[in-house]
């Protein structure tokens, strides 16, 4: 059967999701290309390997060179100093959406994250028209990677699906996590949807399993059919029967960023 592309970019290949994606990439294009910026091994079949920085222009333009698509995974995943945050997130992005309009390549699925809303009571129900309200630096910059997006769709044409991504790891171990949990096959779905739904333009999908208690209205991207199967019901001793934290003094609990609150912003030690 064919693939709905020649070639795809993964950025972020030697990271938790990007390790637990890799065998499932091939159903999207004839050739995967992994990137990292660190070395995570031998290429596979139907592989090919660029390594380099998100941060180093030149890297960028290599990754890219001859993609028909990019699944951007790469970059800072949590709470950090800003001098890291800056280099793969902001200046990591300015020249992935650089080299994705100078080469032609027509879609991106950029792996965003709860942390856009984190400061979000966890008692809000919140919609992709609702402002942004990050959590910390890091939230901040996928608030960015969101905003550069929608510019690179307005002004040039290049379409992208922000996949704002609840908490993408094997099992939760508290409530929040519970309400935010993506068993791995919903988000494998959701990257299918975000690369052959037709006309994406600039969409803004929140990305959880059908988990009780949500927190999200995802009818913003009702339009890329995303309908998740896995459930974090099974694991019921988390589910505290929805307790009204909005005027908890734990922010952990009050906000939907949770433990992120405690986390940062963290500055340059010098
Ligand atoms: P991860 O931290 O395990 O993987 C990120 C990868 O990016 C790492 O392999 C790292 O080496 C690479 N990277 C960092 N800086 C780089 C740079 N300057 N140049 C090139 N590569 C660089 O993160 P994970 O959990 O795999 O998440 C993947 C993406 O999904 C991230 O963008 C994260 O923000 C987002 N996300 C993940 C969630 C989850 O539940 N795992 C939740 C929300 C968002
Ligand atoms: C994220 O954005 C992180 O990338 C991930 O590692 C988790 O920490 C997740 O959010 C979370 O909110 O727990």
């Amino acid at each position: 059967m064919s693939k709905p592309f020649k070639r795809i970019l993964f950025t972020g290949a030697a990271g938790g999701l990007g390790r637990r994606l890799r065998e499932h990439l091939h159903a999207f294009a004839d050739i995967v290309r992994l990137s990292d910026l660190n070395d995570f091994g031998p290429a596979g079949e139907g592989e090919e390997i660029v390594l380099g920085d998100l941060g180093n222009r030149d890297d960028v333009f290599r990754m890219c060179e001859g993609v028909d698509a990019v699944i951007h995974f790469g970059g800072v995943s949590t709470e950090e100093e800003w001098a890291p945050i800056m280099n793969a997130n902001i200046h990591g992005l300015v020249n992935l959406y650089e080299a994705v309009h100078t080469l032609g390549i027509k879609r991106v699925v950029f792996a965003s994250s709860n942390h856009t809303v984190g400061m979000y009571k966890t008692t809000d129900l919140v919609d992709a028209t609702m402002p942004p309200r990050p959590d910390g630096y890091y939230g901040v910059s996928k608030v960015f990677g969101e905003a550069l997006s929608r510019y690179y769709w307005d002004r040039f044409g290049v379409e992208t699906v922000c996949v704002r991504i609840g908490y993408c790891f094997p099992e939760p171990s508290n409530h929040r996590q519970a309400v935010l949990w993506l068993d791995l096959p919903d988000l494998v779905e959701m990257l299918r949807r975000a690369l052959i739904t037709p006309a994406v333009g600039h969409t803004i999908a929140f990305c959880t399993s059908d988990n009780p208690g949500a927190w999200w209205d995802n009818r913003e991207a009702r339009h890329l059919a995303y309908v998740p199967k896995g459930s974090s019901r099974g694991f019921t001793h988390l589910d505290e029967g929805r307790v009204d934290h909005s005027n908890n003094d734990d922010i952990t609990l009050k906000f939907q960023g949770g433990g992120f609150l405690n986390n940062g912003p963290k500055y340059p030690k010098n």
